[in-house]
């Protein structure tokens, strides 16, 4: 029998075929009040998907509730499914476990049904994101929310907007217009430039939160700083702006700490990204400073860790900040294995938390293969197979498993300029990423048949996507008329 269609799998889901929940005939919604405005979005989309209609005397019912108590996972995302043949019941501790729970209810929605059955969940990690490289180049708004869409439907909880780099610079901050005027409109050779206002970004944040999606805005610094360097000339010692850069070479730019300017710069723009982001966090970059001597770049994440803490969130970085003084809990992002493995370690046992971004299993800006049109192969190639089969606590050698927080995803934009370069990139492997994520028994098997199962709702949101190795993928629905 072929396992149901649900991605990531849920830990515990047990089956009942003589049991069917109709959804050709109207429902009864019964919710807490206290839920009502929060599961709005993903309710809708159940409704949609499932062609469903809500009636007051209906008699069936797809009842809601939050359930405080008698949680043996102590995740406020975990949550439980119910489905019998009068009555389909969601609870969970939280409206964040509602949420995931009716991600789950839209993946088990069959032609006119839901089958029986009875499902217990909660993630494995609590930090399950992607990395998107809007710097290189920019992707409007519209397409942003289809990738929310796309990590909604995945349980991710993290979006990380890298929204600053040598190429342009992407968020609109009050108190240096010149970084958006300026290096707003510039980007990598062949893609495109843009920026979001204020009120566009609150727009997007407030559409992942109603997804259950924490948007964790990236300013990079105190290298890949040429947007930066380019708009305002003051961070410069010689006070001349550099030239706009529209190369793919990392590591040449830089920010100096000797420079008044440069503090003043850092305190107000991370005060400004915290303005505009209900996350807990602030990401700083901190990778690849190449042209800054250690003690400098050492001095310079030291400030950018101030200017962090000072608008009261904590601090991501990627793992070469793991070299500079840390308060316990701030994340690094761990990425490269050739390099700095032992100074994360130690981070770790000074009690910061990693998030594992491996780029041989997490970097979906690699090439699939060597026939692929789009991407990189700087770390070789990132299959299907490749995003699945990896134990995210057994990368780093002497990292302690528990500090191991989560798995995040990475898609950098260097060759990759429109939507659907983006999603023939993510898809499948996103959702490699995403079960590695959630799941606590991985099944490549059982996996591979959830996988291409998911083509359907893909292609109608006409998203393509790569027919992997190891997959035996229906025809595409364009093919068969
Ligand atoms: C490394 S990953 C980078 C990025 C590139 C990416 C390309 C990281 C922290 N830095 O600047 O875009 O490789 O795959």
């Amino acid at each position: 029998m072929s396992p149901l269609p649900l991605l990531p799998q849920p830990q515990s889901v047990l089956t009942d075929p003589e049991v069917t929940f109709p959804l050709d005939q109207p429902l009864r919604l019964e919710v807490d009040e206290s839920l009502r405005l929060v599961v709005e979005v993903p309710l809708a989309e159940f409704l949609t998907a499932s062609g469903a209609e809500l009636t007051p005397d209906a008699s069936r019912t797809i009842a809601l509730q939050i359930e405080p108590d008698g949680w043996e996972n102590p995740s406020p995302e975990a949550y439980r499914i119910r489905v019998e043949a009068d009555r389909v019941q969601l609870s969970a501790p939280t409206d964040l476990g509602i949420i995931r729970a009716l991600a789950t209810l839209v993946q088990l929605v069959e032609d006119g049904h839901l089958p029986g059955v009875e499902i217990d969940d909660a993630p494995r990690f609590t930090w399950r994101g992607l990395t998107l490289d809007v710097a290189r180049s920019f992707f409007p708004p519209n397409e942003v929310k289809q990738v929310i869409d796309l990590l909604a439907r995945y349980k991710f909880n993290r979006l990380h907007l890298h929204l600053s780099d040598d190429q342009g610079w992407r968020l609109e901050v009050p108190s240096h217009p010149e970084l958006t005027e300026i290096s707003g409109p510039t980007a990598i050779a062949g893609g495109r430039g843009g920026f979001y206002t204020q009120a566009e970004f609150a727009d997007l944040v407030g559409y992942a939160e109603a997804r259950g999606i924490d948007v964790i805005p990236e300013l990079d610094v105190p290298g890949h700083t040429n947007a930066a360097t380019h708009a305002c000339p003051e961070l410069n010692p010689d006070g001349q702006p550099t030239d706009a850069y529209d190369g793919m070479q990392v590591g040449f730019s830089r920010l100096h700490a000797a420079l008044p300017a440069t503090r003043e710069f850092l305190q107000s723009v991370f005060a400004d990204a915290a303005e505009q982001t209900e996350s807990a966090y602030l990401h700083l970059g901190g990778d690849e400073a190449l042209a800054l001597e250690s003690d400098e770049y050492v001095q310079l994440v030291g400030e950018a860790v101030h200017a962090v803490l000072a608008t009261g969130k904590e601090i991501v970085g990627w793992q070469e900040i793991a070299q500079a003084a840390l308060p316990p809990g701030s994340v690094v992002q761990f990425w490269d294995g050739r390099s700095g493995t032992e100074a994360v370690v130690q981070a770790a046992q000074r009690g910061a938390l990693v998030v594992m971004s491996p780029a041989e299993h997490t970097y979906l800006d690699l090439k699939y293969d060597q026939s692929t049109e789009l991407g990189q192969d700087w770390a070789g190639y990132v299959e299907l197979s490749d995003s699945y089969r990896w134990e995210p606590t057994r990368v780093i050698e002497g990292l302690d498993p528990r500090a191991v927080v989560g798995v995040e995803a990475a898609i950098w934009t260097e060759t990759i300029h429109s939507l659907e370069g983006l999603m023939v990139m993510l898809l499948p492997r996103l959702a490699g990423v995403a079960e590695v994520a959630w799941t606590e028994e991985l099944n490549w098997e059982s996996f591979t048949r959830r996988v291409a199962a998911q083509t359907s709702w893909w292609e109608g949101r006409q998203w393509p996507y790569h027919r992997s190795a190891g997959v035996s993928w229906p025809t595409p629905q364009a093919e068969l008329g």
